[in-house]
């Protein structure tokens, strides 16, 4: 499989939840690299942006609302096929609607509070673009993690 770069966040209810500690060990231990990551507070532009294909869903302004509520752990994981591997463990959009062993099925309970985003393998092109609203070229690390030649055939 493709090696690729993808977005993920750590929302404010995660964070303001201690859970980034267990978000990134669960992309750890996957296998997955990290190559980026910041603790920020996103302006208001910016999360207007990042969510521009919902700007016209009833819930647009709450969701703007909620991710600029407090800060949010953003980060860069790479790996074979990464954003759908990642999107296969962060659940549903509905935590209701996540098995147990998703993120979002283990830690969250409601859709306006889902605890983590990241890119969406349906809309290719995603990872790319979130990648770059977030993060400067010089912020992304090139380097081998030690076991990658186990993790891969
Ligand atoms: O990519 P994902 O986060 O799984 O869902 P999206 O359909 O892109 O929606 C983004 C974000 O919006 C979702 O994580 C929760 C919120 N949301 C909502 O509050 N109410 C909805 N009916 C749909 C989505
Ligand atoms: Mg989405």
């Amino acid at each position: 499989s493709e090696r690729e770069r993808t977005f993920v966040m750590v929302k404010p209810d995660g964070v303001q939840r201690g859970l980034i500690g267990e978000i990134v060990s669960r992309f750890e231990e996957r296998g997955l690299k990290l190559v980026a990551g910041k603790f920020i507070e996103i302006p208001r532009e910016l999360a207007e942006e990042h969510y521009g294909e919902h700007s016209d869903k009833p819930f647009f302004d709450g969701l703007v609302d909620f991710i600029t509520s407090g800060p949010v752990f953003a980060m860069v994981w790479e790996g074979g096929d990464a954003t759908r591997q990642v999107r296969s463990m962060v659940g549903e959009t509905d935590p209701a609607e996540s098995p147990a062993g998703t993120i979002r099925g283990d830690l969250g309970l409601d859709l306006g509070r889902n605890v983590i985003h990241a890119s969406d393998h349906e809309d290719p092109g995603s990872n790319e673009r979130e990648i770059d609203l977030f993060f400067d070229e010089d912020e992304l690390v090139d380097y081998e993690r030690a076991d990658e030649g186990w993790l891969y055939e």
